[in-house]
């Protein structure tokens, strides 16, 4: 009913390639909500603090094995642990700023190029989750990624994945519900330039969820 529409906050993705800028991102946006005046909550996918997400953790750090779509629907597993936390708060009028979702859900295991495991398939395990207001994807090329200070020592965190991943990153604006949802914001720009063009869409967001009912990901 509108009365709940008009309380509740916002569910918001940053989602980029590794070295984009997202968490310096994320902290930047949830200190100029906060002067204005919101409730904020961060959090971060994969969520490394639950048993799911320890299982996660030592995949990406090599210390485990698994097979592709295994390790896949343990990250979407780990969103669905907070489906209900998401949203009961936003329902209690937070705004949600969440680094990474099911975006990189798809792109990553679909950029392994297994032929078994396409972006469609890799979507539907998180249809039914929480769908985003607003998803700003941080554009960043391989080549200003590495110059950055290059990537770490996790899985996925070489230059052909990269590659593959951004491609499918920026596909995604094509598709169905993620083309109405995404926005690409070129993150090769200062720290500043990038945390204006950001606040450029939130602040429609914000706007916005005051007639906009909360929503789900659907097929
Ligand atoms: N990643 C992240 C996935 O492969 N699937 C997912 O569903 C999510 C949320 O985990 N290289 C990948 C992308 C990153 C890695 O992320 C760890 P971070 O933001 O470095 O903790």
């Amino acid at each position: 009913n509108a009365s709940n529409a008009a309380s509740r906050g916002a569910f918001i993705v940053m989602e980029g390639m590794d070295r984009a800028g997202k968490t310096t991102q994320v902290g930047k946006l949830r200190h100029t909500l906060e002067e204005q005046g919101h409730k904020v909550k961060t959090i971060r996918f994969p969520d490394r603090t639950t048993p799911m997400g320890t299982m996660i953790d030592g995949y990406l750090q090599s210390k485990t094995e698994m097979a592709d779509h295994a390790i896949h629907l343990l990250f979407s597993a780990n969103r669905w642990e907070k489906a209900a936390w998401i949203k009961e708060q936003i329902s209690q009028g937070y705004m949600i700023l969440c680094d990474r979702y099911y975006y990189s859900g798809m792109v990553y295991s679909a950029a392994k190029k297994n032929p078994a495991l396409s972006l469609e398939w890799a979507r539907t395990p998180d249809v039914g989750l929480p769908r985003p207001d607003r998803v700003i994807f941080l554009d960043l090329n391989a080549a200003e990624a590495e110059k950055r200070g290059g990537y770490g020592e996790e899985k996925y965190e070489k230059r052909e994945m990269q590659e593959n991943a951004r491609e499918l990153f920026l596909g995604l604006a094509g598709r169905g519900e993620e083309s109405s949802d995404m926005v690409v914001i070129d993150a090769g720009h200062s720290v500043e330039q990038v945390a204006s063009a950001i606040w450029d869409e939130v602040m429609k967001v914000v706007k916005a969820v005051e007639t906009v009912p909360r929503r789900e990901l659907s097929v």
